[in-house]
């Protein structure tokens, strides 16, 4: 695969500075070595510099920083787009404010393509605000909502091709605010919150998943939030919600992704290296990367998808 690195640190999604960082700290943790050594090609874009900021404003007077978002949104979606037909884009955040641009640079893509397009959002949040609806007023809890096509993101740019909810799936999942959820109920999207996970495992609603965006021959971004981690080993996120998943869980779904040969883009988001322990957190992610690119310990015949 040619994997097309491109950084975004993007830092102004929420209030915890250090997630700018996020690109350099991938760098610095391995992670082109890591995608050669398993026989990839490496293209490094650098960091994406987005426009100034113009200005915009909203009703919603939580919000922060939403005209140099509306630039990132826009500089990462023309990216997103210009990298797909090249191979592999992998967005290295920056904070998962940068998806409402990854998201819409490769929707407009699927799009043109005539293909549809699925995300799964690896994360303990469901990132289902609008604009509107934040209370943060932190937009790296927006992006999900923003690809969904929910109303209450007027001054964004119209996400191109909105995501159906059918083909949006949320994996574990912890931390839901009231308005988020009082929308999503209105939508058909599979929210696999840690309760679905403790009770059914990793691979039954993974593979159902799967199954479905193979069926509809369609393309997969995946979006890895650190919080979707256990915040024990991944401590570098500034919003840790206990109770996520194992190294192991997180490996095994990078894994089957990985052997469902179906993802076409990534986002890691959310990396704060300000707060980690000696690199681990990043570490750990440049590891599950890995994974999710091949690498097994043992290349064992797997189950037919
Ligand atoms: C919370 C936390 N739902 C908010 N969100 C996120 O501020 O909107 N934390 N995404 O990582
Ligand atoms: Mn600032
Ligand atoms: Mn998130
Ligand atoms: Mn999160």
């Amino acid at each position: 695969t040619h994997c097309i690195l491109i950084g975004a640190p993007v830092d102004e999604g929420q209030r915890r500075p250090g997630c700018l960082m996020g690109p350099a700290a991938y760098r610095v943790a391995g992670l082109p070595r890591t995608l050669t050594d398993l026989g990839h090609t490496v293209e490094d874009r650098g960091d994406v510099v987005p426009a100034p900021g113009r200005g915009q404003t909203c009703a919603n007077a939580a919000v922060h920083h939403l005209p140099e978002t509306i630039a990132w949104t826009e500089a990462l979606a023309a990216a997103a787009s210009t990298a797909m037909p090249d191979g592999l884009p992998i967005f290295m955040g920056g904070d998962h404010s940068l998806s409402l641009g990854t998201v819409a640079g490769v929707a407009s893509h699927a799009d043109a393509a005539g293909r549809p397009l699925f995300v799964i959002w690896l994360d303990a949040h469901s990132d289902f605000h609008t604009v509107e609806t934040t209370t943060s007023g932190n937009l790296h809890g927006t992006p999900m909502a923003y690809a969904a096509g929910r109303a209450g993101f007027d001054p964004f740019p119209p996400f191109p091709a909105p995501v159906p909810g059918e083909n949006i799936c949320m994996f574990g999942i912890r931390s839901v605010d009231p308005a988020e959820h009082a929308a999503l109920a209105e939508t058909e999207i599979t929210v696999n919150d840690m309760r679905v996970l403790d009770e059914q495992g990793i691979v039954a609603p993974l593979r159902a998943f799967l199954d479905r965006v193979r069926a509809a021959n369609g393309m997969l971004h995946v979006s890895l939030d650190v919080d979707f981690l256990d915040p024990s080993f991944a401590p570098a996120v500034g919003t840790t919600v206990p109770g996520g998943t194992t190294f192991r869980e997180a490996h095994l779904v990078c894994e089957l992704l990985h052997e469902s040969g179906l993802m076409t883009s990534l986002d890691l988001v959310e990396l704060n290296p300000f707060l980690d322990e000696r690199g681990k957190t990043a570490r750990a992610m440049v590891d599950l990367v890995g994974s999710l690119m091949g690498r097994k310990v043992f290349d064992r015949p797997t189950r037919a998808f």
